[in-house]
């Protein structure tokens, strides 16, 4: 299998720095050493260059903060992902900030009639410029591949929507905004709480994911981020919730998936490496990536 890395190093989406580090942190946490040891075929294609962040924040306009920023490096991301499916490659992107999902959904759902989406965090990313508490775009790019949001955002890569709500799965969730709550309600989004991770156990809501999405879609992308996981676990993240998942029921859950045999894209977002304790979030995604595509013990 061959595989395509790809950094996105932006910080637009929202309003602390260093998550632009975080794609230079997961490689020196050594994604590719720990991959290459797989039996895959590796290529890092470096970073999409992204804007900079200069000196004081901008105004927010519409209730979105960096717009055009955003836009540009997400089309640019767009036509990268594209191109790295059209050569037969998995493309795993790291983050940056989550907004580069919208981005990278562009890019893969061109080339699915269905596609499924695992979004494994604590937020459901499901604003809008008119919900959103904050105008962080990093809050809203689930509902932008939904076609639904700021209408330059969603039309990124020139179509729109590029996910189905019926093939979303959102797990980890544990805090959400009013207007995401009624927009999950609406749209009969499936969604695994902290409550029923809880409840269930981590095997039994993978299997009921993979059973969910098995059906019904032709390819699978996993969005991770770094703050589904407990702070504990993975302190390097710009919007830290307490009570979220394990480091052994990520684990598993990046195992499981690898056994389903369904992923054919990912990305791991939110990585931050100056609110970080040694490049210990970093470490974390690179094991989960282990994990993802067939690390095993025995
Ligand atoms: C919040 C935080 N719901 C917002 N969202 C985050 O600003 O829209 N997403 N941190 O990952
Ligand atoms: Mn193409
Ligand atoms: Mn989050
Ligand atoms: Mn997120």
């Amino acid at each position: 299998k061959k595989l395509s890395i790809l950094g996105v190093p932006m910080d637009l989406g929202q309003n602390r720095r260093g998550v632009d580090m975080g794609p230079s942190a997961i490689r020196y946490a050594g994604v590719l050493e720990r991959l290459e040891k797989l039996e895959l075929v590796i290529e890092d294609l470096g970073n999409v260059e992204i804007a900079q962040q200069k000196g004081e924040q901008k105004e927010l306009v519409d209730n979105l903060r960096n717009l055009n920023e955003v836009m540009e490096g997400n089309e640019k991301l767009a036509q990268r992902v594209d191109d790295i499916i059209e050569e037969g490659s998995f493309p795993l992107i790291l983050g940056g900030d989550h907004s580069i999902a919208i981005g990278t959904l562009a890019g893969v759902s061109k080339h699915y009639k269905n596609l499924g989406v695992i979004w494994y965090d604590a937020h459901g990313d499901l604003n809008n410029n008119e919900t959103s508490p904050s105008g962080n775009i990093h809050g809203m790019p689930l509902a932008v591949s939904l076609g639904i949001g700021h209408e330059r955002l969603v039309n990124i890569h020139g179509y729109q929507p590029k996910v189905k709500p019926e093939n979303i799965v959102i797990i980890g969730a544990r805090s959400l905004d009013g207007g995401e709550r009624e927009l999950i309600k609406e749209k009969g989004i499936k969604v695994f709480t902290m409550h029923e991770v809880d409840r269930l156990g981590m095997s039994a809501v993978m299997q009921e994911t993979i059973e969910y999405l098995k059906g019904r879609t032709d390819g699978l992308h996993l969005s991770l981020d770094l703050d589904g996981l407990d702070p504990d676990t993975a302190p390097g993240v710009g919007t830290p919730v307490m009570g979220g998942l394990s480091y052994r029921e990520s684990h598993l859950a990046m195992e499981m998936l690898h056994e389903s045999g369904l992923v054919t894209s990912a990305e791991f977002v939110e990585v931050n490496p100056i609110l970080d304790e040694k490049n210990k979030t970093a470490s974390v995604a690179v094991g989960l990536m282990g994990s993802l595509f067939g690390e095993k013990l025995l």
